[in-house]
């Protein structure tokens, strides 16, 4: 089974510009040669999208470019569900995180039992009815368990795509209210960064995948929000907040992650190389999916 690198460069579920040149600078900052260095078998993908994305200027004030996102989403799920049923390990470069929408639902395809860790500042789980932003990078979990517009919902057919006790969030440091009582109502495991302070990442991951485990999922996808990284190592993104997940607990969960050898597709979104000079947050990109690989040292 190879690695197959699915590059999303799009960044119309974003409140600005500038993520969906994430890829290329994931991809310049040394990704090939890590998978290299790391001695996987992997397929660089020309890109996730289509170009008539561009010409679908639907929109409204609670969904920005929709018709953009929509496009994106059914074209990401496609190409995701098909290298899923090659038996290869997608592992897809966003761009912003509207990326999700279409990767679960490709993966959704297979498996009717997928769990999800979702590893961001946020939670992204508004709708139209209680997004703040309009920003659709905000909705896509919502999408995934069922909540929102239903041509999101219920893309490629069958929704929802994943149920609550197989979802768990970590790092999650800046909710808004309907997501707040949406964690509640639906049950979802979250563990904050006052879990992560208090408890310490590796007991935090212990207990997340241990809940997966145990969740009988039928495969485990990873969705990294770089944003989940504090800003001081990660400034490269679009929605950075304060008091985020240090180096090193970053580096802990990918490494622990890999340890549990649970994971089927992965997926590291919100790199915005306009936002810096340095580069630094695609080369932090690019590190954490080596310890996600099983790079320790
Ligand atoms: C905010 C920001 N909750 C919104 N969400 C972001 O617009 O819905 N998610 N940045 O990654
Ligand atoms: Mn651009
Ligand atoms: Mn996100
Ligand atoms: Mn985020």
């Amino acid at each position: 089974a190879n690695i197959s690198v699915l590059p999303v460069p799009f960044d119309y579920g974003a409140g600005r510009g500038g993520a969906a040149h994430g890829p290329a600078a994931i991809v310049e900052a040394g990704l090939p040669q890590k998978l290299q260095s790391l001695g996987f078998p992997y397929v660089l993908h020309s890109s996730g999208y289509m170009p008539d994305i561009q010409f679908d200027l639907r929109t409204s004030a609670q969904m920005k470019n929709w018709g953009r996102v929509l496009k994106m989403s059914e074209a990401v799920a496609a190409a995701t569900a098909a290298i899923d049923a090659a038996g290869d390990f997608p592992l897809i470069l966003g761009g912003d995180h509207s990326i999700a929408i279409g990767t679960v639902a490709g993966l959704a395809e297979r498996r009717q039992r997928l769990g999800v860790l979702w590893i961001d500042a946020h939670s992204d789980l508004n709708t139209p009815q209680t997004t703040p932003s309009g920003n659709l990078h905000g909705m896509s979990l919502a999408a995934g368990l069922g909540r929102g517009d239903p041509r999101f919902v219920s893309l490629r057919g069958a929704a929802p795509k994943l149920q609550p006790e197989r979802t768990v969030l970590i790092g999650a440091r800046q909710l808004d209210a309907g997501e707040r009582q949406t964690i509640a109502s639906l049950g979802i495991r979250c563990f904050t960064m006052h879990d992560i302070d208090r408890r310490g990442m590796s007991e935090v991951m212990e207990e997340a995948l241990a809940i997966l485990s145990g969740a009988g999922c039928d495969g485990v996808h990873l969705s990294f929000d770089i944003d989940s990284v504090d800003p001081g190592e990660a400034p490269g993104t679009d929605t950075p907040v304060r008091g985020g997940l240090t180096y090193r607990e970053a580096h802990l969960a990918m490494e622990l992650i890999h340890d549990a050898s649970i994971l089927t597709s992965a997926e590291l979104v919100e790199v915005n190389p306009y936002l810096e000079r340095s580069g630094r947050t695609a080369q932090l990109a690019v590190e954490l999916i080596g310890s996600m690989l099983g790079e320790k040292i």
